[in-house]
């Protein structure tokens, strides 16, 4: 018997998956107002628990299912470890029971816009394809759709890591590492620790050119990926050819950095990584271009929104930790040419937000803070043109009446979203909304 821990998105595709399977289990949710009424009628046969685990239950089950939004450090799940119940999360089931190959993408930022580039990729190699995981998919619901898949491509999470022994893959990459989620490690050190157990089991390890994690590859081939490496260093880097940059492979250049429709220092990093992971793969340089020419990069990253009086508008709401807000800041500040207004806020993760400041005071005309966690940001950007309001509407009337014409508003929290919203989804559609709502004023 099972315990699934989490009714989010992913305890709710575990119910799924075991009721499928015909596998018994219970069910416990550690939030105790959460409304459980559809879940119930779903899963007749599973009894469910809010709050606390019944201490009737505790020789009822030997294995947790717990939810990435769980830690397992939380007293009551080191408890049940302690009393030898194996904890697992939905990507061990899935690596339990996957038969086809699997290609996973982890790293504190850009995990969905390369898990989104390598599917399309190899899906227009002609490989069929399912993408999933920390991406809003979860995997488990990849399993159960009737189609039949050759690869799988999944976004990790550090917590869904935490949780996963025995996933195999063809290719597997930590894309980047900058501070993420400090309020649930001790370290960046136990970060980067979560981070690479995706190295635990695969063929390919593609790894950026400045990070060399210690002894967790056992039998992986590295491939290497970068922008300002010599090329010898470098498998996918940069390649000078006929007065063109390219994105290549060692000498062989393979897409023309000009023909990419996202422009942008991060975007080639993630092109390149793309191109790294679908190595083992049969897809040419052409199949690349149609992929790379055509992607106009994910909602709620760096989206336009809308031109209104010569100000542009722009939804970062991924933008969920320091290091996302910083190259957005960083690609937009350079165009916008010190025009830009910054909105952030939120929960801030225990992140060391010092390190914005000499972005923000290069880039930023003004910085609109909004949230649970302003005044922490506040105090660790002294000297720099601040404003403090209470929530999201208010930050966006307030850079509407100081905006003028050539500015770049940009929303890029630097901060989760769980304060005031359901999730960055919502805070983007939020934002999205509010700025057209603008228009007819
Ligand atoms: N929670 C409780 N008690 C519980 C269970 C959850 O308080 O018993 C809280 C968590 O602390 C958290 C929230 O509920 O605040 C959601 O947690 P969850 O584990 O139920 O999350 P899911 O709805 O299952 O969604 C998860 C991922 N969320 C997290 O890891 C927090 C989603 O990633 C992911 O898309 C989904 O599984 C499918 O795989 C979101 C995310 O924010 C986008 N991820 C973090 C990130 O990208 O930085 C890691
Ligand atoms: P993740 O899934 O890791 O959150 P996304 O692809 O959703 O990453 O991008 C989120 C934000 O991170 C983007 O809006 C952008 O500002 C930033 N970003 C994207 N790619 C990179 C990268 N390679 N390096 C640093 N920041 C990036």
């Amino acid at each position: 018997m099972y315990l699934v821990a989490g009714l989010g998105i992913t305890g709710q595709s575990v119910l799924r998956y075991f009721k499928a399977q015909k596998v018994k289990c219970l069910a416990f949710d550690t939030r105790e107002n959460l409304d459980i009424n559809a879940i119930d009628a779903q899963y007749p046969g599973v009894e469910i628990a809010l709050g606390e685990i019944p201490s009737s239950w505790l020789n009822r089950f030997r294995c947790i299912v717990l939810s990435p939004g769980i830690a397992k450090s939380e007293p009551w799940v080191v408890a049940l470890r302690k009393l030898g119940k194996e904890v697992i999360g939905d990507i061990e089931l899935f690596a339990r029971a996957v038969g086809s190959q699997v290609v996973a993408i982890t790293g504190s930022n850009g995990k969905s816009t390369v898990t989104t580039l390598t599917g399309l990729a190899l899906e227009k190699a002609g490989y069929k394809v399912a993408v999933g995981g920390n991406i809003g998919q979860p995997v488990l619901d990849l399993l159960l759709d009737e189609n039949v898949y050759d690869v799988f491509v999944i976004e990790l999470s550090s917590f869904q890591l935490e949780t996963t022994y025995s996933l195999h893959t063809v290719s597997a990459t930590v894309l980047n590492i900058s501070e993420d989620h400090m309020d649930r490690y001790d370290d960046l050190e136990a970060y980067i620790q979560a981070k690479t157990q995706v190295f635990a089991d695969t063929d390919y390890a593609v790894l950026p050119i400045d990070f060399s994690p210690q002894g967790v590859f056992h039998h992986a081939k590295i491939l290497r990926f970068g922008l300002d490496c010599p090329l010898k260093n470098c498998d996918y880097g940069l390649v000078e050819s006929e007065g063109k940059t390219w994105l290549g492979y060692h000498s062989q250049p393979l897409v023309a950095v000009e023909d990419m429709r996202l422009q942008g220092r991060h975007h080639l990093l993630n092109a390149l990584a793309t191109m790294a992971l679908c190595h083992p793969f049969s897809v040419s340089e052409e199949h690349f271009l149609e992929v790379l020419k055509n992607f106009n990069g994910l909602a709620h990253r760096t989206q336009h929104i809308a031109t209104l009086r010569g100000v542009d508008w722009i939804n970062d709401s991924k933008g969920t930790n320091v290091g996302a807000t910083l190259t957005a800041i960083q690609s937009l500040g350079e165009q916008s040419e010190g025009h830009l207004i910054l909105l952030a806020g939120g929960v801030g993760k225990d992140a060391d937000f010092s390190s914005l400041q000499p972005a923000v005071r290069k880039y930023c005309k003004q910085t609109i803070l909004f949230g649970r966690d302003k005044g922490i940001i506040q105090q660790a950007l002294p000297g720099v043109n601040l404003q403090l309001v209470e929530d999201l509407p208010s930050a966006i009337k307030l850079a509407a009446e100081n905006a003028e014409d050539g500015d770049v508003v940009l929303f890029s929290p630097a901060c989760a979203s769980f304060d005031q919203f359901d999730s960055y989804v919502h805070r983007g559609e939020v934002f999205s909304r509010l700025v057209m709502d603008l228009q007819g004023e």
